[in-house]
């Protein structure tokens, strides 16, 4: 075993799991957190094992009781529906002392999860899995409809203020700190020429028509665990981010990754482009959930909300490139800047398609 293998090993080996963990593989699917599965000696429970990014997370313990609260919360709402708690919401492991969290002599915060089994977590959805995606989804927001926002901590400020994303973008713009801002100059001038839209969604919550309320923050397609037989909804995971938004932001997230006819990091741009009937069953499922509780702004504001979350991810992904690829895991070089470019022609669809995307919009009024 290598040393590095020992350190996950070592972690692994601090919780009160079902027996003694004798391996682990690595999950690359997040950008964020170091994620592990864990098989144990004489059982088939597995266990999902996570160093949390603490550079990204400044508040590891603030996060882990948002967490902890949310999961106790959903819990409660899976059992008064006859559902199953070890499978419809995210059941956290603790330590053999009875922590939420493990720190290695690094510092290095570990926490760990049941594995749900029979599941699977996609990149890319047909229109029939995508729609069960946003039933899970809406389904997700409101089970939170009721808890107490103001005892969550905001594990990320800003999250997913428009603005100050736009402002974080034009500064890594200005500092170019790695010297590459020239050999994307058109990429920057597209995106710095959308800034009259950013302050969409905050005028409307500043106006009171659309609402703040507890978000999930983070809804794209592989953060739901899908039935593997039947497609069906089972566990919203990756609760980092719960903390108030507005809904706008919880669909657009999910439009943006699962409504893009590609993956995310699709290089051949020709491939790139908004799904309009992708686009238009999430509307369909998410609002069979949530349209009563929605305000006429916020029905009519859904395409804005996709184009925001897929401008702000665009430029994020610009942003860390620029400033050195330190934000997102990368998987080789240019891999924030292909992203970017994805993100980015996403956007030059949308502004193409912005009046389809209203007339559908409309329907749901
Ligand atoms: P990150 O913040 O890095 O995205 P996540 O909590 O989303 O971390 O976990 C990363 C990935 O792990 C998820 O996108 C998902 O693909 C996978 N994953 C997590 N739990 C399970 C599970 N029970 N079954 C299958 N895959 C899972
Ligand atoms: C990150 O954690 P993950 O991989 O599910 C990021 C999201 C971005 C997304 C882009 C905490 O999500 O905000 O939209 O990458 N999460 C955080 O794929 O920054
Ligand atoms: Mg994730």
């Amino acid at each position: 075993m290598s040393e590095a293998e020992k350190f996950v090993m070592t972690a692994a080996a601090e919780f009160d799991l079902a027996s003694e963990p004798v391996s682990f593989c690595r999950c690359n699917a997040g950008h964020i957190n170091d994620t592990f599965f864990v098989q144990c000696k004489d059982t088939d429970t597995q266990y999902i094992l996570q160093r949390v990014n603490t550079n990204i997370f400044k508040d590891p313990e603030g996060l882990m009781d948002n967490i902890y609260g949310v999961c106790e919360h959903v819990k409660k709402k899976v059992i008064a529906d006859g559902g199953d708690p070890d499978r419809e919401v995210r059941k956290i492991i603790l330590t053999k002392s009875g922590d939420k969290y493990f720190i290695d002599e690094e510092g290095g915060y570990w926490r760990a999860y049941l594995f749900i089994d029979g599941v699977v977590s996609l990149n890319e959805a047909d229109k029939n899995t995508f729609y069960k995606s946003a039933l899970a989804f809406g389904h997700f927001f409101t089970q939170l409809a009721d808890y107490p926002a103001e005892t969550l901590h905001e594990t990320i400020p800003n999250f997913h203020n428009s603005v100050s994303r736009y402002n974080d973008f034009k500064k890594a713009v200005e500092e170019d700190k790695m010297g590459r801002a020239a050999e994307v100059k058109d990429l920057i001038e597209f995106a710095l020429s959308k800034k009259d839209k950013c302050s969409y969604i905050l005028d409307r919550i500043a106006s009171g028509e659309i609402k703040l309320c507890v978000t999930h923050n983070d809804t794209k397609l592989n953060n739901v665990l899908l039935d593997e037989k039947t497609g069906d909804g089972v566990c919203v995971i990756d609760l980092d981010t719960v903390m108030p938004g507005s809904l706008l932001y919880d669909f657009g997230d999910a439009i943006r990754f699962g409504a893009s006819s590609a993956r995310e990091d699709e290089t051949d741009l020709d491939k790139v482009y908004m799904d309009l009937e992708l686009f238009e069953i999430f509307i369909k499922g998410f609002l069979e959930e949530l349209r009563p509780t929605m305000t006429e702004a916020e029905v009519l504001g859904l395409p804005m909300g996709a184009y925001l979350m897929t401008f702000e991810t665009g430029v994020r992904f610009l942003g860390d490139y620029l400033n050195g690829d330190t934000y997102f895991k990368i998987h080789y070089p240019t891999h924030n800047l292909d992203r970017a470019r994805n993100q980015l022609k996403l956007i030059a669809d949308m502004d193409a398609k912005m009046p389809e995307m209203e007339a559908i919009a409309r329907k749901y009024l």
